[in-house]
């Protein structure tokens, strides 16, 4: 395990000690343990452990230096999987619903006998919680707020987990002998930034082995759904997958119709009936006005328009000769449309007239604005983020660490952030990474829109990025006057995360977009499509507006670790979705292109 994984547990072990009650001190240890870890280097964990010096570490005592290094050996810790046993796993979900705590959920669970989810909700309904010491009715309505939301946004999954699960399928589908051609298909292909359900398309020479395999995945609990062409399952995380197996020859039209969007097809299907085709997950047919579609399709197959065999129960496809999506589209007279496109908003008139926009690649970005280190709270060291950054290939990286009211991240102040500026000029000078490093600052926008830094502190920095972290619950115009009032700030580079929303599990702040992006254009502004997958933030529905009235974007991974740097691929499907180009995007620019910009702002 690596250190950050590490750390990971240490905390989760913290917050399990915490709910059971365990003395404070002791919980206190692996929370402070977790912490120490991460503003260590890799490297100096590595050599503390082969040392054995790990326990002469300020914070790490013996024990906690003998669970580190078993979990540095072999990835596990019996301390850990014993201790997640001896809890009721009630308990352990209800430290997701939004206002509780170790030791608020302790506290029900003693008093009230409270060890389930639905239980709790009952206690909320009939008052019960209200009325624990340290509760009250606005907690008590939080919480309960708390549960249905998380009912809500139980049924769908971010995109970033729901890849991390499909990929290895497809992956393992076309290693399978009977598989010709396997995709993930719906929402998870469009690059949607929270997926309902997998759907898979496989054509194979064969059912029976394909369909033993799929329902035999690890992680799968519980298989919901198993037919001749068909089986659905649902995985231990509770996200639900179909797998559709299709003879070869109707690939392409089950592959475009379950990618979907729905939206997309029908119009695909209207534009079909204008050209006299009937278009369905089966192929393209003529639609001659005669009889029930099944039966066309299956007539079609005894004309001999795919070689489809006769059985009722596999329709024949149609579509002589299409075996792919592009030819789907240009039996349709339309251009390629990329899956993201597919959501019916424009996408088949702009194909129509060969005005599709050259979506922006992940292969386009040189570069990225917005990462942490542990200077703030971020996971790696600046060195090691610079590092992480050569090995990606960029160009040049952006350090946009926490300013000093953000006290919870270890928002640096003037001194800190004056060392962390020293410390990036003479990493640069040093030319120990190819990659370039821009000396920067995630400055706190204060309540009334004035930034956290002084204008000559900002000055001293390549660039400034500035967003909201506290006081959410402004009215709409006062938020929006406080982002203006920011983004006028003749220092501010670009805005962050607009609406700080979290994907399914907080909404975003109440702001007018409108007034909000014409303000970054006026004052020279870039807006960032904050990467990180939790946030995608401006969401991908205001950028195409956004962009053609003259705003640019900056793809950011806002990384708190060297993975996070690789969160860009989710902020390229939202760029994408929003119609961006290469144009469109800061971060493709070249390293003397971006210095030349920063140097003239
Ligand atoms: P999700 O799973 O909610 O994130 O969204 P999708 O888009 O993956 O939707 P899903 O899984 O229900 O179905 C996959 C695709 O199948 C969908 O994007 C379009 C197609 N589809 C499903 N139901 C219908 C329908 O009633 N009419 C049409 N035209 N297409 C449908
Ligand atoms: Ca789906
Ligand atoms: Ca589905
Ligand atoms: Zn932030």
């Amino acid at each position: 395990m690596t250190k950050n994984e590490i750390a990971d547990v240490l905390t989760e072990i913290g917050t399990l000690l915490e709910l059971k009650g365990e003395n404070p001190f002791k919980t206190r240890a692996y929370q402070s343990g977790a912490r120490v870890l991460e503003a260590m280097e890799q490297s100096e964990l590595d050599t503390l452990i082969r040392e054995e010096r790990l326990k002469t570490v300020k914070g790490i005592g013996d024990a906690l230096a003998q669970k580190i290094g078993e979990l540095h050996a072999t990835g596990r810790l019996e301390f850990f999987e014993k201790l997640k046993a001896s809890i009721e796993p009630g308990l352990v979900a209800m430290l997701d619903v939004p206002g509780l705590g170790p030791k608020k959920i302790k506290a029900i669970h003693d008093q009230l006998g409270v060890s389930t989810i639905e239980g709790l909700a009952a206690a909320c309904t009939d008052g019960r919680v209200a009325a624990l010491a340290g509760f009250g009715e606005k907690s008590q309505e939080k919480i309960l707020a708390g549960i249905r939301n998380r009912e809500a946004y139980g049924k769908r999954h971010l995109w970033w987990e729901a890849e991390a699960i499909a990929m290895p399928i497809v992956a393992g589908l076309r290693g399978l002998s009977q598989v010709l051609q396997a995709e993930a298909a719906g929402s998870l292909r469009r690059g949607l930034e929270t997926v309902g359900d997998l759907d898979f398309i496989v054509a194979a020479t064969e059912v029976a082995p394909v369909v033993e395999w799929f329902v035999g995945q690890p992680g799968v609990k519980e298989v919901t759904a198993r037919g001749e062409t068909k089986a659905s399952v649902r995985f231990e995380s509770g996200l639900q997958a179909d797998l559709r197996l299709v003879p070869p020859e109707q690939f392409a039209f089950a592959l475009h119709h379950f990618t979907g969007s729905k939206d997309h097809n029908v119009q695909m299907r209207q534009r079909a009936l204008a050209r006299g085709l009937s278009l369905s997950e089966w192929g393209l047919v003529p639609s001659d006005g005669e009889g029930t579609v099944k039966e066309k399709i299956e007539r079609k197959g005894e004309e001999g328009g795919g070689g489809g065999g006769r059985d009722a129960e596999v329709p024949a496809p149609g579509g002589a000769g299409i075996t792919s999506e592009a030819g789907l589209f240009a039996a349709l007279d339309l251009g390629f449309i990329p899956p993201e496109l597919r959501e019916g908003l424009g996408e088949i008139e702009a194909a129509e007239s060969g005005s599709l926009p050259e979506l922006v690649k992940l292969a386009d970005l040189r570069g990225a604005f917005h990462s942490h280190t542990t200077a703030s709270d971020g996971r790696n060291t600046l060195v090691e983020m610079t590092a992480a950054a050569e090995a990606l290939g960029w160009e040049y990286l952006g350090i946009a660490d926490h300013s000093k009211s953000s006290v919870q991240a270890k928002g640096l102040g003037e001194e800190r952030l004056a060392a962390q500026v020293a410390e990036i000029r003479a990493l640069n000078a040093s030319g120990r990474f190819k990659t370039h490093v821009f000396t920067g600052t995630e400055c706190d926008i204060l309540t009334d829109g004035r930034l956290d830094f002084d204008d000559a502190v900002l000055a001293t920095l390549d660039y400034v990025v500035v967003s909201v972290h506290a006081a959410f619950t402004q009215s709409a115009a006062d938020m929006t006057a406080r982002i203006i009032r920011a983004i006028e700030n003749p220092h501010t580079t670009m805005l962050g995360h607009v609406t700080g929303r979290l994907l399914l599990r907080r909404e975003g702040y109440d702001v007018d977009f409108a007034k909000i992006i014409d303000a970054a254009i006026a004052n020279d502004v870039v807006i960032e499509l904050n990467a990180s997958p939790w946030r995608l933030d401006m969401d991908w529905r205001h950028w195409r507006k956004a962009v053609e009235r003259g705003l640019i974007c900056a793809i950011n991974p806002d990384a708190h670790e060297t993975a996070g740097l690789e969160h860009v691929r989710a902020g390229i499907n939202s760029a994408r979705k929003g119609w961006l180009t290469l144009e469109h995007v800061l971060n493709t620019r070249s390293l003397e292109e971006v210095k030349r910009l920063f140097a003239g702002s």
